[in-house]
């Protein structure tokens, strides 16, 4: 490390460990601090963009992620030989792995997220929650810490009312979780959900909450530096998703006020200071009937930040990177303006009615552009999509001064995106702009499934 942008010391060389268009997207934000990349990367991806433009590139193994880009020793290994000063995690694989971010310290780097100790508290649900609730963040009402037993979870559920929700404490994502509506299906329903949880996680603990039936899912993004400043940067509803897989998300929320914005990032920003975080992370919230209920906090930079950074201004990957090298933020609360709208499509390699995997070679590309238009994607015209991971090949963001404005903008860009020789859901994403709901922003978390459902 030395003098880089402004008078903080700040990296010379990251290592990017991930792929795709978030390896790209990592790689942008160093360029622009003047900061040298290294890609690693599988056999499977060394034709890759992130590994033509990165300055260094590493092969570190086979296609399959285990052997890849989960291999730590291999990652690090990468690290040492190329003198890289951070490794950036991206999201997905090591990013939530607190003994990779212990490991990446260990050797002398920086890793460019959260200490190891919130990425492990954060990870465990029950320890979550109960951290949530000691800081004064409102949670779903429900069992105080895990649940023995048949037993408790009985005493649980009366207390709790029907219906119920158990969940494991090693899930999230939606793995794990069984519905009681009463009590007579509550014994199957524990025993099932202990047993996945076990198979799953090797981790059989679970615990309870009230179901709720017709959620929106709004998730607040916060970014802390390591000088006990924490701001949040407004939320992303992301209600739309199948499985899942969120497929669209937009900030503001339709549903939010700008008092109710406020409100509840400034409870997750005391929260968070209080627990001292740093870096980039993502409160979430299920939000019925007017209120917030906890139920996760994700630890790392999320696929959606375009969202956040597109009504902000705020370039949230030179932010953590910034962060990680010790520098306090560039801005505080007061300084962060929201305007306008923006929202996000999530185009995956797939089958645009069933969601069948349809990766090879993209034979025509041609992305939108324009005022407002934004695209995240390494795809190129005759690269080969792998059939080894995610299936997301490219985001479209889109801001305009007003909702209605980013809906237009959004669905012109839809008709001019081309991604050619390959099956895309841009076809799915085009019908969901013509829905009279989404366009009313009338929609919670079970909407897509019933509309995709529907009228096929
Ligand atoms: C819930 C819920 C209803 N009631 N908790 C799924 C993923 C995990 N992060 C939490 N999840 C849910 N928790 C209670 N008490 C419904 C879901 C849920 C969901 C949440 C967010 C986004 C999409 C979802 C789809 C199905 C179920």
């Amino acid at each position: 490390m030395t003098g880089g942008t402004g008078a903080r010391p700040m990296f010379e060389k990251v290592l990017i460990a991930n792929r795709g268009e978030i390896a790209l997207r990592i790689h942008r934000a160093c360029r622009e601090l003047g900061i040298a990349t290294v890609a690693v990367h599988s056999t499977a991806d060394a034709d890759a963009m992130h590994v033509r433009l990165a300055n260094e590139s590493v092969c570190i193994g086979p296609p399959q992620a285990r052997d890849s880009y989960l291999n730590v020793a291999a990652i690090l290994s990468a690290a040492t030989i190329t003198g890289a000063d951070a490794i950036h995690p991206g999201y997905g694989f090591l990013s939530e792995n607190a003994d990779f971010a212990a490991m990446v310290e260990e050797h002398g780097l920086a890793f460019i997220g959260p200490t190891p100790e919130h990425i492990r508290m954060m990870g465990d649900k029950v320890v979550a929650k109960q951290t949530a609730r000691k800081l004064g963040i409102p949670c779903v009402p429900g069992s105080d810490g895990p649940v023995q037993d048949l037993d408790a979870a009985v005493a649980a559920a009366e207390q709790i009312g029907y219906p119920v929700l158990i969940k494991a404490a090693a899930g999230g994502g939606g793995r794990g979780m069984k519905v009681a509506a009463s009590r007579a299906v509550l014994e199957e329903a524990f025993r099932t959900a202990r047993g996945e949880a076990e198979a799953a996680f090797g981790d059989g603990r679970v615990y309870m909450e009230k179901y709720l039936g017709h959620p929106r899912h709004i998730e607040i993004q916060v970014i802390g530096d390591s000088h006990g400043n924490v701001v949040h940067l407004g939320e992303r509803d992301c209600s739309l998703q199948r499985k899942h897989q969120k497929l669209v998300e937009e900030s503001p929320s339709p549903a939010l006020n700008a008092e109710q914005r406020m409100e509840i990032g400034t409870t997750v920003c005391d929260a968070l200071r209080k627990l001292g975080y740093r870096n980039a992370g993502t409160v979430e919230f299920l939000y019925e009937d007017g209120k917030f209920y906890f139920i996760e906090m994700n630890t790392r930079l999320q696929v959606e930040h375009p969202v956040t950074e597109m009504i902000t201004g705020i370039d949230l990957v030179r932010e953590q990177i910034r962060i990680a090298a010790g520098a306090p933020l560039s801005f505080s609360q007061d300084d962060v303006r929201f305007a306008g709208h923006a929202i996000e499509c999530r185009v995956t390699a797939e089958t645009p009615t069933d969601f069948r995997p349809s990766p090879g070679r993209v034979a025509e590309y041609h992305p939108p552009g324009g005022l407002g238009v934004r695209v995240d994607s390494a795809l190129y015209a005759g690269y080969s999509v792998p059939p080894y991971y995610d299936s997301m090949v490219a985001k479209l963001i889109v801001h305009g001064a007003t909702r209605n404005e980013a809906l237009m903008r959004l669905r012109r860009s839809l008709d001019e995106f081309v991604i050619g020789g390959i099956e895309t859901t841009l076809p799915l994403h085009r019908r969901i702009l013509g829905s009279g709901d989404f366009v009313d922003g009338a929609y919670d978390i079970h909407w897509l499934e019933r509309f995709v459902g529907l009228k096929r």
